[in-house]
């Protein structure tokens, strides 16, 4: 598991964490509503993210905040099709695209996403059937408990651990069942996704517990409510925090750190790094 392959015989390296710059395309995001303007911030953003630090590019079109109200399909491609097009033609560039609709994924794939990052691990109509139809795309497989419109309406969990393994077991299977091989998958226990403080904050000092799989391990805390809760922080007061739990994953193996701040969190991870390989002057 030292590299993820990716489509056209390209690969990524994992045998350092990479980071995951976050590339929201929702409308929050580029209020200004043109689409030629819209893309072009897009590529400008793309372009700010790829030179902090950012191994791969996460592009998504549906807010999946908590309480969030869901997004028509044809919403979501308008939002995302044309950036990830735009992004590909200008920039040689890795690019995952965080859905959960069979079209936007084959659509995305078609367009050149090279990743597929699933909030709901294919368990959507069709989804497991664009994924094996694309034999060379690897996907995330995040757990979540309920829907995002409701998923903080007290989640529980008999053994949270035990739960969330139990989900990854059913869905890796799934995905065999429906002929995606296992050297396609990345875990992601998805932090805050029907999840208690608590619960997020076990999670994050027990990323062992999903080692035993030998699949890569993708984690995203940046600006969570986590961190607001714990911290009593407005979002945009939560980049210390959120640093803390990139490396504190870092540190307990995860690959690929999805975040926001991604140049901030490269640093932390290259003092780290540093600390632990030495340095060349
Ligand atoms: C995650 C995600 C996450 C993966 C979002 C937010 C909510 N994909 N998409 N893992 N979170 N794989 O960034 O606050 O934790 S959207």
């Amino acid at each position: 598991m030292k590299e993820l392959k990716l489509p056209n015989a390209r690969s990524v390296s994992l045998e350092y964490p990479i980071v995951m710059g976050i590339l929201n395309v929702t409308p929050d995001s580029f209020s200004d509503g043109g689409k030629f303007s819209s893309d072009s911030k897009a590529i400008e953003q793309a372009k700010r993210l790829l030179m902090e630090g950012a191994g791969v590019l996460d592009i998504g079109g549906e807010s999946t905040r908590p309480g969030a109200p869901e997004v028509s399909l044809e919403e979501e491609l308008r939002r995302v099709i044309p950036v990830v097009k735009a992004v590909k033609h200008d920039i040689d560039c890795i690019i995952s695209v965080d859905t959960s609709k069979a079209e936007v994924m084959r659509q995305a794939i078609e367009a050149g996403a090279d990743i597929i990052n699933d909030v709901r691990a294919l368990q959507e109509p069709g989804a497991l059937d664009v994924l094996a139809a694309y034999p060379d795309v690897p996907v995330c497989l995040m757990h979540m408990q309920g829907q995002p419109r409701t998923m903080q309406n007290n989640p529980s969990y008999q053994a949270l651990f035990a739960d969330i393994n139990d989900f990854f077991e059913t869905r890796i299977s799934a995905c065999k069942q429906a002929g995606i091989s296992r050297e396609r998958l990345i875990l992601d226990p998805g932090f805050g996704f029907g999840k208690t403080l608590s619960h997020n904050i076990e999670l994050l000092g027990g990323l062992k517990h999903f080692q035993h799989f030998d699949l890569p391990i993708l984690t995203g805390l940046s600006r969570k409510s986590m961190f607001g809760q714990l911290l009593n922080r407005d979002t945009n007061e939560r980049l210390a925090g959120s640093l803390a739990g990139a490396l504190i994953c870092a540190q307990q193996g995860a690959n690929i750190i999805r975040v926001h701040d991604v140049a901030e969190t490269s640093d932390v991870l290259s003092v780290w790094l540093a600390s632990v390989n030495g340095v060349n002057e």
